[in-house]
């Protein structure tokens, strides 16, 4: 009836655990798992399910997530409480701000919540479930909308993220996959990703992010940041970094990822690609500070979509949640090939139906254009894109 159909010639798998929506960051906390909510919400209502194998995913084993993380940080993840935190380091109560140390990351950007393992265990199971599907060949597009935090660390949560479920459904990719691509989408630096696979040419990382080192976390992420540079190293210009300025917009944003992506998929021949649609690019972010529009964000999806590799698609950041929903339900739509036949006024009758009042209930509010000018020159663009040529020019030999 609502004329979505299952996508002819491939396969499409969604990986998600509701349970995920039952944990808070805290009140002032930018990261709300509200916008899972609001992306389910958008997803279902539209009949997307109808289109792509829904699978109900299962926590991370401990195992699983010592494949990357160091023991003792798992163990730390998994018994810290808000209750026992202070008994067990009472320093994190009396450092000069506050609630900031150094004890594996934890502060006020990556605070102790109830629940925090389960919640970590949650979202990082459903990544490495989607790329065992990409693996075994049941999906050649999965999704997991509940992943994507891509600042964690091997014993350091980082920026809202605490484990890398990015760097584990690579490491699962990496065992049927001889090369991995990994893309981020997302306003800030994949630096958690970049630092895991540095040093080998069996993961390509590529990072389109806002820098300006000091000001701008996580400060990371220059266009010369290129891999390790020993020439010895097989990391060395296995990653690319694409620094942007503020307001970049739809047109510029667009031109820069094609031009770096498809030379960089036809030098590196990748045999999986990870997508990370962090939507903190979109213009209107609390955090973000860029202006892309909903169908300039999916046009990367779409863009990665149209070389038809095994892709797996994760979420990351992304801070006024109608507009997160509104991206991925978007870009679930360009996943099943439905995002012509979807209508861009929302459904008449579904659940949080009043949250995107503001923007009038339709799926492409005008997000871009006059918050902030587009900062970034066409030298600046044209810059990087003969860097990025050079740079995979050294690949090739
Ligand atoms: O990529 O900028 C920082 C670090 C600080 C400033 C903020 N204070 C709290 C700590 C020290 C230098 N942190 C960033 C992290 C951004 C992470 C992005 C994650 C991702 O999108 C992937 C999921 C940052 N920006 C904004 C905040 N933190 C922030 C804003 C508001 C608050 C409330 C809660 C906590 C403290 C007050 C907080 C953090
Ligand atoms: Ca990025
Ligand atoms: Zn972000």
């Amino acid at each position: 009836a609502n004329g979505i159909t299952r996508p002819k010639g491939y396969r499409v798998s969604w990986h998600y655990n509701p349970s995920v929506e039952n944990h808070h960051f805290g009140q002032t906390h930018p990261m709300k798992p509200w916008r899972l909510t609001l992306t389910k919400s958008l997803v279902l209502s539209y009949g997307m399910h109808t289109a792509m194998d829904c699978y109900v995913s299962r926590p991370a084993t401990r195992e699983e997530i010592a494949a990357f993380h160091k023991d003792e940080y798992v163990d730390f993840l998994s018994v810290a409480t808000p209750q026992n935190i202070y008994e067990m380091y009472p320093e994190l109560a009396t450092g000069p701000q506050g609630f900031s140390s150094h004890i594996f990351g934890v502060g006020d950007d990556c605070p102790i919540f109830d629940g925090l393992y389960a919640f970590c265990s949650n979202y990082a199971g459903a990544s490495i479930d989607a790329a065992r599907k990409l693996c075994n060949k049941q999906s050649d597009i999965a999704i997991n909308w509940s992943g994507g935090l891509h600042h964690a660390k091997k014993a350091e949560a980082s920026g809202f993220c605490y484990v890398n479920d990015i760097v584990l459904a690579v490491l699962q990719l990496l065992r049927h996959h001889p090369r991995v691509l990994y893309v981020d989408i997302d306003v800030h630096h994949g630096d958690g990703v970049e630092q895991a696979f540095w040093s080998t040419d069996r993961v390509m990382c590529v990072s389109f992010h806002k820098y300006d080192k000091e000001v701008f976390f996580p400060g990371t992420g220059p266009l010369e940041s290129t891999g390790p540079i020993h020439p010895d190293n097989p990391g060395k210009n296995y990653t690319i970094n694409v620094p942007l300025s503020d307001g970049i917009d739809d047109e510029t944003y667009d031109y820069l990822f094609r031009s770096v992506v498809e030379p960089t998929i036809k030098t590196y021949h990748p045999t999986a690609i990870v997508l990370q649609c962090g939507a903190d690019s979109l213009g209107h972010d609390r955090l973000g500070c860029f202006n892309l529009n909903i169908r300039g964000h999916g046009n990367c999806v779409s863009f990665v979509k149209s070389f038809q590799i095994p892709l797996l698609v994760v979420g990351g950041g992304g801070y006024t949640p109608r507009n997160v929903a509104r991206a991925w339900a978007h870009e679930t739509s360009i996943c099943i090939g439905a995002d012509r036949t979807l209508n861009p006024q929302l459904p008449e009758y579904m659940p949080h139906r009043e949250a995107f009042r503001k923007e009038g209930f339709t799926l492409f509010p005008n997000l871009g254009g006059w918050r902030r000018e587009n900062t970034n020159s066409k030298q600046d663009v044209e810059k990087i894109i003969r860097h990025v040529r050079d740079q995979l020019a050294e690949i090739r030999t």
